[in-house]
């Protein structure tokens, strides 16, 4: 009986996180401040790369405790810009802003070298385009399907590239070709991702998306296999909430809505975050004092990491 039920709410939950993703999937939100998942009770390294960027997060893992406070004693008096001996949460959300920031401009300067293949510091279209497709677009390449489908993402990537490319010459500074490959995280290319989007799901052509393709993009039913129940759910959901002005399809103003949601600004939770676990005194502001006696949270050791892995292998059990 017991094995039974736990196996159903097996069952229930796989069905549940099955549908969650293929709805969410389309949702483009700012990307997080790390990759780890948020969880203060399975260690901190959430946190750590939040308040350090990835890379720093990770040098600080080497330092003994005293060094590791000892720098981030150094770092609140750089986050504390008006020099008034707190840290307040405007100066707390500037600093995991600028930290979030580079880690998009590591993310980019990771493929930069592969791209810029004359060395110029600039990104050509056709500099891109011989690295990512030369060898599908090449003759000898002759998967018919598979060469119809990189043409298709090549068109889509030109124009991408194109509204990157500011004064459209042709070739991408750095900035630019940030843009092309987070366009999500600037406005002026929200456009093109919600076209890319609609041409996705749009499979009669029309420009819109009615409700057969909206469901159609997430569930293609098998043979006789029954309608699930978060189909029902997200057929409400088109009508209730997507379709704005309810006449059966989402336009582009409705697929903005839906895909850029008004923003989850992670940076602004995380300097909340922080501020609550750390403000012994409760005055909303950070004294050197109660960031170095919570300290852990903010940066790692190679101490922290000892218990991390404890925490770990006592999860696996
Ligand atoms: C791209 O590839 C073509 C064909 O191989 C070549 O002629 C052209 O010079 C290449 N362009 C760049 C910028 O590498
Ligand atoms: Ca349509
Ligand atoms: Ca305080």
């Amino acid at each position: 009986m017991v094995l039974m039920q736990l196996l159903w709410t097996v069952a229930i939950c796989l069905a549940v996180t099955v549908a969650v993703p293929t709805q969410e999937k389309r949702v483009h939100h700012h990307s997080d401040l790390s990759d780890h998942v948020h969880d203060d009770t399975h260690g901190y390294q959430y946190d750590h790369e939040a308040f350090l960027g990835k890379e720093e997060a990770k040098t600080f893992d080497q330092l003994t405790t005293e060094e590791s406070k000892e720098r981030l004693g150094k770092i609140v008096d750089r986050i504390d810009t008006n020099g008034d001996g707190y840290i307040s949460h405007g100066e707390l959300h500037l600093w995991i802003k600028h930290r979030q920031r580079r880690y998009i401009e590591e993310n980019v300067n990771k493929h930069w070298n592969e791209y810029d293949l004359n060395k110029d510091g600039l990104v050509s279209w056709e500099e891109y385009k011989n690295t990512t497709y030369g060898y599908y677009l090449d003759e000898e390449f002759d998967d018919v399907e598979d060469k119809a489908s990189y043409k298709a993402m090549l068109v889509r990537d030109e124009r991408r590239f194109k509204g990157a490319d500011g004064n459209g010459d042709g070739i991408a500074t750095k900035e630019e070709f940030t843009a092309f490959l987070h366009p999500e995280e600037y406005d002026h290319m929200k456009k093109i991702v919600v076209a890319e989007t609609i041409e996705d799901i749009d499979k009669n052509g029309d420009g819109l998306i009615n409700l057969e393709e909206y469901i159609g993009d997430m569930f293609n039913p098998e043979n006789e296999e029954s309608e699930p129940d978060w189909v029902q759910t997200e057929k409400k959901h088109f009508e209730e909430f997507r379709d704005v002005n309810k006449d059966g399809s989402l336009d582009a103003a409705e697929v903005t809505q839906w895909i850029l949601p008004g923003e989850i600004d992670h940076a602004d939770n995380e300097a909340k975050h922080l501020i609550h676990e750390t403000d012994t005194d409760q005055d909303e502001r950070l004294t050197k004092k109660e960031v170095l006696g919570n300290w852990n949270m903010f940066v790692g050791s190679q101490a922290t990491n000892y218990g991390e892995d404890l925490t770990k292998r006592h999860d696996e059990l």
